[in-house]
């Protein structure tokens, strides 16, 4: 099974120079799933990305999860696809796609409501502020709490999360925490993504 996957769920940030590096010292580190979120620039550059990285993620058995992009996901042999309420339907993505769909959700509602469609997990935030995507919303880890409890799919917590506040979200039985700045934005990746494994692995 590819929960246990789900631990140390690390995003790509368009922010840092050189991605290829970067994700392989997150897997280094530790991350247990990468998932590649380029937002802006031509969908070749993310397939030439996205196929280096998914020869990484085979290397150390770790999940490659693809934002938005399901034809993406499907030429570069992803594990998975990560919708948003912008992006394709589940439902209409299930009819091309038999790998992993991740939904986002913000209320138990939208929860529910992706795992009734087919949505094999929920990425749920933003728990807490972050500067790393525009006009979130903070949920915070009481309604996080709520979302976990509401569906019988995996939940993996996502916005803001950090060393210092990662005990308060594994508290509330989600199967892993997704993170961008606390892992690509340190100084040292590796180490980073260690520690919070390592935080990870104490309570799950
Ligand atoms: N979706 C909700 S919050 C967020 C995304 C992609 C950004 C998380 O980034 P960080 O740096 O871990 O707060
Ligand atoms: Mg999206």
């Amino acid at each position: 099974m590819w929960h246990h996957k789900l631990k140390l769920y690390v995003i790509t940030d368009p922010r840092v120079g050189d991605i290829i590096n970067a994700i392989k010292l997150a897997l280094e580190g530790g991350a247990t799933a990468i998932q590649l979120r380029m937002k802006e620039g031509p969908a070749r550059e993310t397939v030439e990305i996205g196929k280096l990285t998914r020869k990484l993620t085979r290397e150390y058995d770790a999940l490659l999860i693809v934002n938005d992009r399901i034809d993406i996901a499907m030429a570069i042999d992803a594990d998975g696809v990560h919708l948003g309420s912008k992006d394709i339907p589940i439902e209409d993505a299930r009819r091309i796609w038999n790998g992993i769909i991740g939904a986002t959700a913000r209320t138990p509602k939208d929860a529910m409501n992706a795992e009734k469609n087919g949505a094999d997990y929920i990425g749920a935030g933003s728990v807490f502020p972050t500067s790393t995507k525009e006009d979130t919303i903070v949920i915070g880890v009481e309604n996080l709490k709520r979302i976990v409890e509401n569906v019988n799919i995996p939940v993996v917590a996502i916005g803001g999360i950090n060393h210092e506040n990662a005990p308060s979200v594994l508290r509330t039985g989600v199967m892993g925490i997704a993170v961008v700045s606390a892992v690509m934005g340190a100084k040292d990746i590796k180490k980073a993504a260690n520690e919070l494994r390592k935080i990870v692995d104490s309570f799950i």
